[in-house]
This record gives C-alpha cells, sequence and structure tokens, in this order.
C-alpha cells in the first residue's frame, strides 16, 4: 500500500459528498446518511484499516453494506468515484460557500446559478459590489450579514470544544495510566484551566521509569501519527486530527512540571519574575539559582511551588495573570464554587417544547443527581424555530408538574418555569398575565441577534425591567466557533440586571458557556448575581454543569452569587421579589 488514507480524511470526503448532494437539492435522508457516516468515522478511536480487517465495519453507527463499501474504496485506492462525479457537477468551492455562516445550500445554489459565485472571494466581491441584495429574498441587511459571516469564518479555527476534549483527554490519560501500572497523572494546559475552547491536549504523567509510558501512548489505537518522541516528551495526531502532547518526569519534580505546563503562558512568566527576585529561575523541572551553581530546589507538589513563592495555591481557572498572583500574595483569593454547591438546575427543556423526554423522566435524573429543586423552562409559543408552549399548553404543563410532584414528594420539587422569548420588537412573547402563572419567569433572546448595539441592547434592559423577569438565559447568544456573541453593551446590561435583581444566566451547555469567566467576574463585581443551568434538552445533558461551574471558577465566582445554590425557599422568596 502506497498512500494510507486517515480517518480524517475519509470524513471529510463524506461531509462534502453530503455538502454536495445537498447543494444539488438531494433527498434530505441521502444526505443525512452521508453526514452521519462523516461524524461516526471523525469520532472512530481507532484506524479504520483495523476495522476493514477485522471485516467489521457495518457494525459501526450509521454504516450500512453501501457505506462500508465506499470506506473500502477510500482505504484500497484513496479516492471515491462517486465524490469525483459530484464534484464534476457542483464546484467544490461552493462547499466552503455554504459553510459561511448565515449561508446554507439554498443560498449557495441560488449565488451560484444567478450570479456563478463558487468561491468565498467571489461571493465577498460581489457583497462589497452590492450585487446579493438584488436578488430575490435578499437585502441589504443579509448581505451585510453574509460579509459579517465571511469575518467570523475567517477567524474560525480548529479549536476543540472544552465538553469534547475533556472527555477524550481523561479517557486517554486512565487508559494510559492503567495500561502502565502509573498513578500520578493529570490533564493540563487549557484544559485544567477549563477554557472554552482548547488547542492541543497536554498529558503529565510522573515516573521514574518514562521509556514504557511514552511507547504505551505512542501505540494507543487513536494515534494516527506520531510528530516527536522523546524520553520526557511524545507528541502525537489522533485520527481525529487533534494533537495530543505527552510529557513525564520524576514524581519529585511533579509541583513544577504541573505548574508550567498548566499555564497559561502569562501567568508562569509572572511566576518566574518572582522568582527571579529570589535569584531562582523556575521552569519545569525545578527552581535553580540564576548566579553560582547551588542545588536545585525540587517541588513534588504544586503548593511547594507556590509556597516557595510566598503565597497559596492558585486554582488552576485562575491562572491566568489577571490578578490571582496578587490576591494569592494578599492572602485574598476567592472561596470558589464547587460543583457540590448547586442545588438545582434552573434551566431545562421538555416535550412540551423541543426536549426530549417528559417533565417526569427530566424530574427524576436531576433527583438522582441530588438536587433539591428543578425548574422547568420551555419556550414560549413564538419562537418560530421551536414548537413552543402555547397559552393553552401552560395549564397542562402546570398539572404535568404537579403530578410529577406528587410522584416525587419529598425528593425534589419541581418548579413551573418557562424561557420566554425576547421579540425583535423588544416585547416579551407573553403579556404579564401570562407570565404571572409561572413560578418563575427567564427570558432570552434568540432571533435578531445581529441588531445594532443600542437597538438589541436597549431590548435586552426592555425584558430586564419587566416585573416577572428574573433570569436572562445564556445572555450574549453566542455559540462557540459557531455565532459571534449580540453586540450587547454589557456594563449597561449588567448595570439594569442589578437595578432590577434579575440573575444572569452561566449556561453550562459546552457550545455556549455564556456568560464567560470575564463576563461573570464582572457581573458579580457590580453586584449583580447569576445562575448556572445546563439548558438540558435531555437527562444526559443535566452533567454539563461541572462545565458551567468551571466557568463560573474562571470568573472567580463564589457560590453565594449564584442563586441556584441557595436552599429552596431563599430562591422562592427572591423570585416573588418583584411581584
Ligand atoms: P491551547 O493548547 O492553545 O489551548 O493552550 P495551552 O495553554 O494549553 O498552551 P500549550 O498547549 O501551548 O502549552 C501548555 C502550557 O505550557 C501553557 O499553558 C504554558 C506552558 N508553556 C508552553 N510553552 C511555553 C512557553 O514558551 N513559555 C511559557 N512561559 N510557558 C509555556
Ligand atoms: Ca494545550
Ligand atoms: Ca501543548
Ligand atoms: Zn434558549
Amino acid at each position: 500500500m502506497s498512500t494510507r488514507i486517515t480517518n480524517r480524511e475519509v470524513a471529510r470526503i463524506f461531509a462534502t459528498v453530503a455538502d454536495l448532494l445537498q447543494l444539488k437539492g438531494e433527498n434530505i435522508h441521502r444526505v443525512l446518511a452521508y453526514r452521519r457516516a462523516a461524524e461516526t468515522v471523525a469520532d472512530l478511536p481507532r484506524d479504520l484499516y483495523a476495522v476493514r480487517d477485522e471485516g467489521t465495519l457495518t457494525d459501526l453507527p450509521y454504516i450500512g453494506a453501501t457505506l462500508a463499501e465506499k470506506i473500502e474504496e477510500l482505504l484500497e485506492t484513496g479516492e471515491l468515484d462517486f465524490f469525483n462525479r459530484l464534484a464534476e457537477e457542483v464546484p467544490i468551492g461552493l462547499v466552503e460557500v455554504m459553510d459561511v455562516p448565515g449561508m446554507g445550500p439554498k443560498r449557495a445554489a441560488q449565488f451560484w446559478q444567478e450570479l456563478g459565485i463558487t468561491s468565498i472571494d467571489a461571493l465577498r466581491e460581489a457583497a462589497e459590489a452590492g450585487k446579493l441584495r438584488e436578488l430575490p429574498g435578499m437585502g441589504e441587511k443579509s448581505e451585510a450579514n453574509i460579509l459579517q459571516g465571511i469575518e467570523l469564518l475567517s477567524r474560525r479555527t480548529d479549536r476543540l470544544l472544552l465538553g469534547d476534549a475533556l472527555p477524550l483527554a481523561t479517557g486517554l490519560l486512565d487508559r494510559l495510566l492503567e495500561a502502565t501500572g502509573e498513578t500520578q497523572g493529570e490533564v493540563a494546559g487549557s484544559l485544567r484551566r477549563r477554557r472554552p475552547t482548547i488547542g492541543d491536549v497536554d498529558l503529565l504523567i510522573a515516573s521514574e521509569n518514562p521509556e514504557p509510558i511514552m511507547d504505551a501512548f505512542a501505540g494507543m489505537p487513536e494515534v494516527a501519527s506520531i510528530h516527536g518522541k522523546g524520553s520526557t516528551k511524545t507528541s502525537v495526531e489522533l485520527h481525529s486530527g487533534q494533537q495530543v502532547d505527552l510529557r513525564v518526569l520524576p514524581p519529585d519534580r511533579w509541583g513544577t512540571l504541573l505548574v508550567y505546563f498548566t499555564g497559561s503562558a502569562d501567568h508562569n512568566v509572572h511566576l518566574r519574575e518572582l522568582a527571579l527576585k529570589q535569584g531562582l529561575s523556575l521552569n519545569e523541572h525545578a527552581f535553580t539559582p540564576v548566579a553560582g551553581d547551588g542545588p536545585e530546589i525540587l517541588c513534588a507538589t504544586e503548593e511547594a511551588v507556590y509556597a516557595q513563592l510566598g503565597m497559596a495555591w492558585i486554582p488552576p481557572e485562575l491562572r491566568e495573570d489577571t490578578g490571582e498572583i496578587e490576591a494569592a500574595l494578599a492572602g485574598t483569593l476567592p472561596d470558589l464554587i464547587t460543583l457540590d454547591d448547586m442545588r438545582g438546575d434552573l434551566q431545562c427543556h421538555t416535550t412540551w417544547s423541543d426536549g426530549k423526554t417528559t417533565v417526569l423522566e427530566m424530574a427524576q435524573a436531576a433527583q438522582a443527581l441530588g438536587y433539591d429543586y428543578l425548574l422547568i423552562t420551555d419556550h414560549s409559543h413564538g419562537l418560530g424555530i421551536v414548537q413552543g408552549l402555547t397559552l393553552d399548553d401552560i395549564d397542562g404543563q402546570r398539572a404535568e408538574i404537579d403530578a410529577a410532584n406528587e410522584a416525587l414528594a419529598g425528593q425534589i420539587t419541581v418548579l413551573h418555569g418557562v424561557e420566554v422569548e425576547i421579540k425583535a420588537d423588544g416585547a416579551l412573547d407573553y403579556n404579564d398575565e401570562t407570565l404571572a402563572k409561572f413560578d418563575i419567569v427567564q427570558a432570552s433572546l434568540h432571533v435578531s441577534l445581529r441588531q445594532p448595539r443600542e437597538q438589541v441592547t436597549a431590548r435586552m434592559v426592555n425584558a430586564i425591567r419587566n416585573p416577572y423577569v428574573r433570569i436572562i438565559g445564556h445572555p450574549r447568544g453566542l455559540l462557540l466557533g459557531e455565532r459571534e456573541p449580540a453586540d450587547l453593551d454589557m456594563d449597561a446590561v449588567f448595570e439594569a440586571a442589578r437595578e432590577h435583581d434579575v440573575a444572569l444566566e452561566i449556561n453550562a451547555n459546552p457550545h455556549r458557556l455564556d456568560l464567560d469567566g470575564p463576563h461573570a467576574r464582572r457581573a458579580v463585581e457590580l453586584g449583580v448575581k447569576l445562575t448556572i443551568s445546563t439548558d438540558a434538552h435531555r437527562p444526559a445533558e443535566f452533567h454539563n454543569m461541572p462545565y458551567g461551574v468551571a466557568t463560573a471558577r474562571r470568573g472567580w465566582v463564589t457560590a453565594s452569587s449564584v442563586v441556584n445554590t441557595w436552599p429552596l425557599q431563599d430562591v422562592l422568596a427572591w423570585a416573588k421579589g418583584r411581584r
């Protein structure tokens, strides 16, 4: 075999086939078949060749006989005849064009047929020349949105979401520890700091005997290629395309190793400056006297590293050099919120809108996590993209919630809430009389997020002023890597939220993490309360809570600022506050 095709390349070809089929206007089931196959291959933790040799390709999710044949053809020849024929019919540049946020297959096909646009450059030129606005269904605003989309795309990176990277990294590390009999290991880098997106994955292990660990790591089935392999560091690329670095040093150097590779780089630079004031240089191996050849100072723990520099241990989520070192030196580090502090979840959806399960199933799942209360917040009906609660539904849902409370009496309290839409004109989707029916009202923006700053800010502030609204869901409306946040004047939002005692959500969904750490920190500094909620649409998504708590920790948040760390009666008293 001359050239081996990687899982990643196979996944990309299937995804492109799906795009090309969609551009041709083909049956959506056919499109989905290729899209799902692309996802299966992209997520596969093993080499496709190994699966093929086992003869188990058709055991993979969404891979039937036809797709298995196509995979075999790709593994054998590196090419796919079906793809080549499609690419003769539909210009391949359109795939990128339809990827522009705000575009889609229909628009891309329209621009291609009417204006001959087959590349992003051509799309930009046409938009700048004002040619798109003249087409049916287009206007100045949609043309401007497309230019903004092109800009967004150019800044999009390959960074992985925290919610995808963390399970991947801990899974690799746990298996590596098990395979080598080692016991001391940690996920480091931006993952340990719980940044919302991750460049490469950094793994650390403490051991006197690194070689077998490096061999075991390089031999893991996920590994597609090895970029470098030495006695303290190995770098690999996985079949998914993800880069992973592993470093190993002896246990008596574990503290400096962990501090160094947890970062951030700015935090490290600041620590090194403090070390230099003591005449010491600091790296991953040790503190070393700069002058003369005095002995190294080894640190087996992170606490020892920070103690050498005269300060308490700093939680990794704070290590961005935004005041945490000064606070540690002054002994004023915050007592950060933890997962254990959470007593309930204040945003989730059920089959009454776009959730997948019933009120009772969601309540049971929340109860199993040890929560005291759960606020059900289905969408109001005006939100065009999902089936929401009609006025008639509200009483029916209340009855279902009453029944769930009866069934789960004493175990968890289910509250009747709503995620009411803040409409494009700033009005809420329900009038006050309707809002009064709910235990707690949350309001959110989902549409017209691209309004100018004054307009979208006024809309948000108007919602905050409504006496029934107690929480603003995913306030900035961003989707990581997919959609920019609304252009809100956040200080004006914080000021209104403080004045009207409305809590702002940290949405724990890994695609959102909105508010982010810095905004949460600013909000709390200005006296605003927060909630941390998963926005779960199925029971499994309640497990995203740790990402929300980590985001709050990145924002220096303590438990008392977060409404859903409070006992139920305090939450209810607060909820009634402004009515
Ligand atoms: P990422 O991977 O882009 O999400 O961000 P990090 O923070 O994981 O960065 P990475 O993987 O390049 O390096 C991991 C840590 O190692 C980083 O947070 C700090 C430390 N580090 C790496 N290279 C340097 C360096 O040249 N100088 C300093 N001071 N620290 C470094
Ligand atoms: Ca990294
Ligand atoms: Ca790295
Ligand atoms: Zn929402």
